[in-house]
């Protein structure tokens, strides 16, 4: 209201907030598992949001499988070079920040942070994370489907779909459809990062698509504090020891003051 002053009560801290930082102030070996919605405050739509998610007007298996492109490479590389342009336009937020962060943090004191992200998008690196495992391949470089060479199209729209390579072949992008395998390099630095680790955080994913969704079992398995930050419950919340509820942008920022500032 115009003319009053409000004075906010002072907000106590999620308990969870606060167990996931000492979890974090302990550590030597972290793994972070992100999804779509760490960059969900970039701009980007996520990907089961109902109203909202870059698949609410498409039904997903029309274009995120290697049946789609090959039914249709026209509208699917028409789509994921929209949605190229559209991350290119976006910055990191302070979600990815807190985790560049992060890792700096831990890298300092001699531990070992690894972000495994299932997201195409580069907004991490762009953040500044270093130790970045690709799960799902990136959209920022396609592939020619014939002879596999890797391009990376310069920052403008395609020029006529589906795109072909200098060797004649349609280009697609470097990401991994239903039904494709995960890279074996990038299983692999997953499996050797979370065999060990003493602290797993989840962060904006649902968590329903493998093999990321079971990444959270081998931590446990390893004995690790396992935690998620996400607005909502997400199929693996009844397994994590720390659930903290809301946005990404806002409480990774909140875990480290309390972890590395107090
Ligand atoms: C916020 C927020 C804010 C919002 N802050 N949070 C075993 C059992 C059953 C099925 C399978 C299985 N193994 C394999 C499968 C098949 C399949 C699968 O998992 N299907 C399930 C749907 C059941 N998996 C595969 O096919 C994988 N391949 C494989 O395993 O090969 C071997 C094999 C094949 C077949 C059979 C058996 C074995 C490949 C999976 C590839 C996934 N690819 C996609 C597309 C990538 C390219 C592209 O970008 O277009 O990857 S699908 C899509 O989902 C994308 C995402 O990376 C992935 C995960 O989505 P994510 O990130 O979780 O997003 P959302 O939208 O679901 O969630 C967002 C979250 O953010 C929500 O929780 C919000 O609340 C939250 N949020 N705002 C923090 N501000």
């Amino acid at each position: 209201m115009e003319g009053r002053v409000w004075y906010l009560p002072h907000m106590p801290t999620d308990p969870a907030l606060q167990d996931i930082a000492h979890a974090l102030r302990q550590a030597q070996r972290v793994v972070v598992l992100t999804g779509a919605g760490v960059s969900a405050e970039s701009g980007t739509p996520t990907f089961r949001d109902a109203m909202t998610g870059l698949w609410a007007s498409f039904n997903p298996e029309e274009l995120a499988t290697p049946e789609a492109f090959e039914r249709n490479p026209e509208l699917v590389t028409r789509w994921y070079d929209q949605r190229r342009l559209g991350c290119m336009a976006c910055l990191p937020n302070p979600g990815h920040l807190a985790l560049a962060r992060m890792e700096r943090e831990l890298t300092a004191r001699g531990g070992r942070f690894t972000l495994l992200t299932q997201n195409v998008d580069r907004l991490h690196q762009r953040a500044g994370s270093q130790n970045i495992v690709e799960l799902h391949g990136t959209i920022m470089v396609w592939r020619c489907t014939r002879t596999g060479r890797e391009v990376t199209p310069p920052p403008e729209p395609m020029q006529a779909f589906p795109p072909k390579s200098d060797d004649g072949g349609l280009l697609r992008p470097s990401v991994v459809w239903f039904g494709e395998m995960l890279p074996e390099s990038a299983l692999a630095a997953s499996f050797e990062a979370l065999d060990g680790c003493d602290l797993f955080i989840s962060v904006g994913t649902s968590s329903v698509v493998q093999p990321a969704a079971s990444f959270v079992f081998y931590a446990k398995r390893s004995g690790a504090t396992t935690s998620e930050v996400n607005p909502e419950d997400t199929a693996i919340t009844r397994w994590v020891d720390h659930a903290a509820r809301g946005k990404s942008g806002l409480l990774l920022p909140e875990i480290n003051r309390l972890a590395f500032d107090d």
